[in-house]
């Protein structure tokens, strides 16, 4: 039996990604795949309530402490993933590492320490990093109240994608990291990243699950 295929959409908040992502899930199901959603942070587990938290800022936290949280959150989560895709699963994660590097390096911490605890995880066959330029991001009405919801941080937090991507092109292929402009309207969105994983799914069937 081919395994499924692991793909992520990362992008910054209000790129429209977890739209895109239900889409996504739903129209693989519809096309004969089985697939499941996977929203990164998960928070329903031990761990992902105390993410949750710090989110709402109901709880204070060391970067460094919370940046370790938002890793064991994802491994918590990664034997379930790998179970799930060699059974066939395809898995459509909303955020996963990439949000952890960038986010975390937007605050100041060293690029490599935000790198080394996901070092392992299952590798995504594609990663789809949905743009929208900061003009029409600002058009999408007002950002949440969370704690990373405001200008000075999603802008530094785009930075830090921009090396993220460079990373992951370097070490694992320019067919794993692709960026999708996210401008546009849903269907429109939704057909340049239908194509993409399109061609993603005829790849996997031959290889194996890497690790990040
Ligand atoms: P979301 O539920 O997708 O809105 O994500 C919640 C917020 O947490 C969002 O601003 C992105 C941020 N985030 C997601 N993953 C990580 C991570 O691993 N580390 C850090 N520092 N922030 C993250
Ligand atoms: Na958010
Ligand atoms: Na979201």
């Amino acid at each position: 039996m081919a395994r499924g295929a692991f793909i992520v959409l990362e992008g910054l908040d209000r790129s429209g990604k977890s739209t895109q992502v239900a889409k996504l899930v739903d129209r693989l199901n519809q096309t004969g795949h089985k697939a499941r959603l996977q929203k990164f942070p998960d928070r329903t587990t031990a761990i992902g309530k105390m993410i949750d938290a710090y989110l709402q800022s109901q709880a204070e936290l060391d970067d460094r402490a919370i940046h370790l949280l938002f890793s064991a959150n994802r491994w918590e989560c990664a034997e379930a993933i790998k179970r799930d895709l060699a059974n066939g699963m395809t898995i459509v994660a909303d955020r996963y590492a990439f949000s952890g590097i960038a986010f975390s390096a937007a605050k100041g911490l060293p690029f490599t320490f935000c790198l080394n605890p996901d070092a392992g995880l299952p590798l995504p066959d594609l990663t789809l990093y949905l743009t929208v330029p900061p003009e029409v991001a600002s058009t999408r009405g007002a950002y949440g109240v969370e704690r990373y919801e405001n200008l000075d941080m999603q802008t530094r937090t785009r930075e830090q994608f921009a090396a993220v991507a460079r990373e992951v092109q370097a070490r694992h292929g320019e067919d794993r990291w692709v960026q999708v402009s996210a401008v546009g309207t849903i269907d429109e969105v939704e057909a340049r990243i239908w194509e993409l994983v399109d061609g993603a799914l005829r790849r996997v069937d031959e290889t194996r699950v890497g690790e990040l």
